[in-house]
């Protein structure tokens, strides 16, 4: 099962997951700094301030990637490490950093991607403006993104400007389950807006400074979703969290709308529309030149308090729904349900229903209980069968016609999962906190097999 010639097999990371040295050479705090320094709020008390602590171990992880044969890395760039109130001139010590890291890179005959937002914004923009809720961040936004591409934009290919919006619109501002922390439908709603803005104008900066040849995207995390049942109310339930979790992102970025069945939906409940301006939505379905794709899960979905069986989880509670667990499906570590058709679905859907451009599969993975076993060794053969059959699942979108061009596992190391704390492993490789000691796992050695290999045994 090959895949195509130049197909880019690569591995993913972000910044505060990784990085640590949170207050080294001029990095300001982020969100993510505050909110995981507040107790109750992440596992354990865990925080980012050591993490891999890859900031000083660059040179052994750029080597670890080398040794899997990966062919891209993808990485984001700490927006506090640039500027660490969120404006103002760049901090040359922070763009040293990602210099060295993307130099190191194409020694090793890697591709960098560079995802220049993945969560960690300057604190001071949360203090000042109200971080995404605010028009200003968008702005401020796009003069980081400008400053980072003009020093990078000549060694780095792939730029992608956000990493899952929902996830910082939804988890950041409506759930507070994520930095900063907000509980308010309204907030996240007016952070999805300035969020793909901010997108929008720093593709326009970016674009405008020129760098031929050099392409840039977003990344959206996606999931198909269906009813668990064909009740109304269920077939409703699933229709509006479609609307939220997948349409409201995908609709302003291709045909320039927002989906007025959702806005609709809330508007009914007093909840204020997106605060767009004229002018707005033009700019956020400017084309990109490709599509980044996360998938983790599709989404079976009840109407709240319905049905029987236990809920799998609360997240679209606000939508008067909840997703539970369809039968027979296994369950990662996180407890989401392992569904590879899902891919092959939502790949399919997003050339139908969207677009043609190329799309790269940007994450992909799961949380598995790893250990260390008496041999040193880390059998991860769950995830081997996750990484496997989700493989399989994007082939089966090449051969519907999919321009999938290339496969990032998420994630390249062991990582602090957010709330999640260090309590959840999603690497191929195993990091033994307590020495930093990196240990590939038994699908890190899998898949630097299938790279070598250019695809799957049939
Ligand atoms: O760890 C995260 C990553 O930061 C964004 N996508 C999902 C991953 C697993 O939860």
């Amino acid at each position: 099962m090959s895949f195509p010639e130049g197909f880019l097999w690569g591995a993913a990371t972000a910044a505060y997951q990784i990085e640590g040295a949170a207050t080294e050479d001029g990095r300001g705090p982020s969100i993510w700094d505050t909110f995981s320094h507040t107790p109750g709020n992440v596992y354990r008390g865990d925080t980012g301030d050591i993490a891999c602590d890859h900031y000083h171990r660059l040179e052994e992880d750029l080597d670890l990637m080398a040794d899997l044969g990966i062919k891209a890395y993808r990485f984001s760039v700490a927006w506090p490490r640039i500027q660490p109130e969120g404006m103002g001139p760049a901090n040359p010590k922070g763009l040293d950093f990602y210099r060295r890291l993307v130099a190191g890179l194409r020694e090793r005959s890697i591709e960098p991607m560079l995802t220049l937002y993945h969560w960690d914004l300057p604190q001071t923009l949360q203090d000042r403006y109200g971080g995404w809720t605010s028009r200003e961040t968008s702005e401020r936004f796009a003069e980081y993104a400008s400053l980072v591409y003009e020093a990078l934009s000549g060694s780095v290919p792939y730029w992608i400007t956000l990493n899952e919006p929902w996830v910082s619109a939804w988890m950041g501002y409506g759930l507070g389950r994520h930095a900063p922390g907000r509980k308010s439908t309204a907030e996240a709603l007016a952070a999805t807006h300035h969020l793909l803005l901010g997108h929008a104008l720093a593709l326009e900066a970016m674009r405008s400074s020129g760098g031929e040849g050099r392409r840039i995207g977003i990344t959206l995390n996606l999931s198909p979703v269906r009813a668990a049942s064909q009740h109304p109310a269920d077939l409703e339930a699933a229709r509006r969290v479609d609307g939220n979790a997948n349409r409201l992102y995908l609709d302003p970025l291709f045909p320039g709308s927002y989906p007025e069945d959702l806005l609709d939906f809330y508007r009914e409940r007093g909840i204020e529309p997106p605060p767009v301006r004229e002018g707005d939505l033009d700019k956020i379905s400017a084309p990109v030149d490709f599509l980044g794709v996360n998938y983790y899960m599709r989404h079976t979905v009840r109407a709240s308090g319905g049905g029987a069986g236990p809920a799998a989880g609360t997240r679209f509670g606000y939508l008067g729904a909840e997703t539970v667990l369809p039968e027979g499906a296994g369950t990662t570590a996180m407890g989401w349900p392992v569904e590879p058709g899902g891919l092959t679905e939502l790949l399919v859907r997003i050339k139908e229903e969207y677009t043609e451009v190329p799309i790269f599969v940007t994450e992909n993975g799961c949380a598995v209980h790893d250990y260390v076993d008496p041999e040193g060794e880390v059998n991860d053969r769950e995830r081997i069968s996750f990484l496997d059959s989700h493989l399989r699942a994007a082939h089966a979108a090449i051969e519907r016609g999919v321009d999938l061009r290339g496969y990032m596992v998420w994630s390249l190391l062991d990582n602090f999962e957010w709330a999640e704390g260090y309590s959840k492993r999603f690497g191929i490789v195993y990091v033994d906190y307590g020495t930093q000691r990196r240990i590939p796992k038994d699908s890190a050695s899998w898949y630097a097999e299938v790279i070598r290999r250019g695809g799957l045994e049939g």
